[in-house]
């Protein structure tokens, strides 16, 4: 799989390549992510990259002709067809099934924003889907481009130490939708707090069991619409009802 990522500012994706468990993706070859700067394909001595809005107001805006021929350069270098991907305020919202859609792709080419925004004719030109991680402002599409490939790299086989340990993320369906239970490790007493008896009992149902019961109600707590959302997909059994109307 091979991202290409067209960004100002390459260096932001290093530590995200040299660092943690997403580091192992690449090692292991499964992930490849290539940077290419527009600046680099930008004329002149100033290699400029942004100019003025058309129709006045703030900011700058990125000029079509060097991120076309950023575009154009990932093209030669790779022989499929792989789509654009811009990360935009304007973007679908990226979820759990949006990261599982594109971790099973042969990869993309991301398209990272700064200023303003980009002209766009070549968001019309070039770009097949617009992506972002939410209702707040950045300043740029690189911290989003980052997220969705730490996402991807994680559901990697192998990458996780365990590996099977993404199967118990939140929002993962074979999670049935809940959020996760609280994790307890030594020391067993800490600042004079103890830890849940039943986790030191060794009774393994009972534990599975405790478990279910606070994902239960953290999400009821929490998360009302995702247990909405179990309840509607018939994830919920008689046991997990009764669970909830007792509550705690
Ligand atoms: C007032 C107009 N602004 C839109 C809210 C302009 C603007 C601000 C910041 C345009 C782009 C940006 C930079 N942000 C991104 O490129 C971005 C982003 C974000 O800011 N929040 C959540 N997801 C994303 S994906 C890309």
């Amino acid at each position: 799989m091979r991202f290409d990522v067209v960004t100002l500012f390459p260096e932001l994706f290093t530590p995200f390549q040299t660092v943690g468990i997403t580091r192992r993706a690449f090692e292991a070859g499964q992930m490849d992510v290539h940077c290419t700067n527009p600046r680099d394909f930008a004329p002149g001595n100033y290699r400029r990259v942004d100019d003025r809005p058309f129709g006045g107001g703030p900011g700058m805006v990125m000029m079509a002709p060097p991120l076309e021929a950023a575009l154009t350069h990932i093209r030669t270098q790779r022989s499929d067809s792989a789509p654009v991907l811009l990360f935009s305020p304007i973007g679908q919202r990226l979820d759990h099934a949006m990261v599982q859609r594109w971790a099973a792709s042969s990869g993309a080419i991301l398209l990272c924003g700064r200023y303003e925004g980009i002209d766009q004719r070549f968001i019309d030109s070039h770009v097949d889907e617009q992506i972002s991680i939410g209702d707040f402002v950045l300043s740029g599409g690189e911290i989003p481009a980052i997220a969705l490939l730490d996402a991807i790299a994680r559901l990697q086989p192998g990458v996780l130490s365990d590996a099977d340990s993404h199967h118990l993320d939140s929002f993962n369906p074979a999670l049935d939708g809940l959020l996760d239970c609280p994790h307890y490790t030594r020391p067993e007493q800490w600042n004079g707090v103890g830890v849940p008896d039943v986790l030191l009992s060794g009774h393994h149902v009972q534990i599975e069991r405790w478990r279910r019961d606070q994902r239960l109600l953290i999400t009821a707590e929490h998360r009302p619409d995702l247990l909405q959302a179990a309840r509607q997909a018939g994830r919920l059994s008689a046991e997990d009802e009764r669970v909830l109307a007792r509550g705690r």
